[in-house]
């Protein structure tokens, strides 16, 4: 069936979240969260969320949403075309930041729009077929302290998971150790430990803290320094013996490329709101399958348990539970796999009631 697109609706809500995200950029204890949701005249509605970070993100990314709308009403949806007819539109402004979010959202939600309609999974619609996704709780696990993260790190795996992250970037290279070692020591051995130091490093300070947690048994470490530094990135990757994840920050597959033909990690993880939607993801799968890159997801545990089902090296969902206090049917983990859900399109319905709680625009 063909859809014509009629509108994009957005609101924006802020959920308190079941644990709070203590990174060392900021602290977030309630998720903004933009919903978008793309009508058809054909009465199909595609949606998705994106994640504003600040109240002032969710209104950025709906001002160039509505923007887009107005240029996409009557168009057909087809996501690949109409998505680089608009970004063209852009070009002056840049389509990164707020913009590339937009534009992710939009695309991510016209896919859903045509699972829907073909009543398919989103994964099947991808070529793949719905399936179990192995999962790491990337819930909490923020700066505070071996005691606090070690008696969260206990919460987080006794529903089942098998990896949690935890967050990195203390003041001290001892303390950093001090909470691995507390947080090992409570899980056990037989749960996967990822650490995230979200950029707080320097070349030199990465090497050092690298090669110290080297023997603390993690499973890979991420955004140690800045993340668009791909030289640097690339010398952690070849010195440490610990894998070196990024991702979260690609802005579109081209950096993608841009960062593995540098070799600037073992290990990627794009994150859909900047990635380019299931458009982009599609093509940095590709890239990463090309070169025999491990790809893992970051945030939009829903959308991405499908994507994932059709990367051909799929390697870990980022579980975070932001969603759903707004979602109908929010997505299932067993013995720590995503459950890929089995009916039409993502699978995202809005429970509206808790979307009036929660809205705040
Ligand atoms: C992260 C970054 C930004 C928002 C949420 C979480 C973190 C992650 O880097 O990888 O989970
Ligand atoms: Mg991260």
């Amino acid at each position: 069936m063909t859809l014509t697109l009629r509108a994009v609706r957005t609101i924006s809500v802020e959920v308190p979240m079941t644990y709070a995200l203590g990174t060392s950029a900021a602290t977030v204890r309630a998720a903004p969260l933009l919903l978008v949701d793309v009508e058809t005249e054909e009465g199909v509605t595609g949606r998705t969320w994106l994640f504003g970070y600040r109240r002032s993100g969710c209104r950025a990314i709906a001002a160039v949403l509505e923007d887009i709308a107005a240029m996409a009403k009557g168009e057909t949806v087809a996501p690949l075309p109409l998505g680089m007819k608009l970004e063209r539109r852009f070009a002056l402004l840049g389509v990164v930041g707020p913009v590339r979010m937009a534009f992710s959202g939009f695309d991510a939600a016209m896919w859903d729009a045509l699972a829907v309609a073909a009543g398919q999974p989103l994964a099947t619609l991808l070529g793949a077929a719905p399936r179990r996704i192995p999962a790491y709780n990337s819930n909490g696990l923020g700066l505070m302290g071996a005691g606090a993260v070690a008696d969260e790190a206990e919460k987080l795996v006794a529903p089942g998971f098998k990896a949690v992250k935890l967050r990195l970037g203390y003041p001290t290279l001892e303390e950093d150790v001090a909470v691995a070692r507390a947080v090992r020591k409570r899980i056990g051995d037989g749960i996967a430990l990822m650490a995230d130091y979200n950029q707080a490093l320097g070349a030199v300070e990465a090497q050092r803290r690298g090669r110290a947690l080297e023997a603390e048994g993690l499973y890979w470490l991420e955004e140690p320094i800045r993340h668009d530094d791909y030289t640097g990135n690339a010398a952690l990757a070849r010195e440490l013996a610990l894998p070196v994840q990024i991702g979260e920050n690609f802005d579109g597959p081209k950096a993608m490329a841009e960062a593995l033909a540098v070799g600037a990690c073992d290990y990627v993880m794009p994150d859909l709101a900047r990635i380019g939607g299931v458009t982009g993801w599609m093509q940095a799968a590709g890239i990463a399958a090309a070169r025999g890159i491990a790809m893992s997801s970051h945030l939009f545990p829903e959308v991405s348990a499908h994507l994932l089902a059709a990367t051909p090296t799929c390697h870990f969902l980022e579980y975070v539970d932001w969603a759903n206090p707004i979602l109908q049917e929010p997505l299932a983990i067993e013995n720590g796999e995503a459950v890929v859900p089995d009916r039409p399109g993502s699978g995202l319905l809005w429970d509206q009631d808790a979307v009036k709680r929660y809205r705040f625009d």
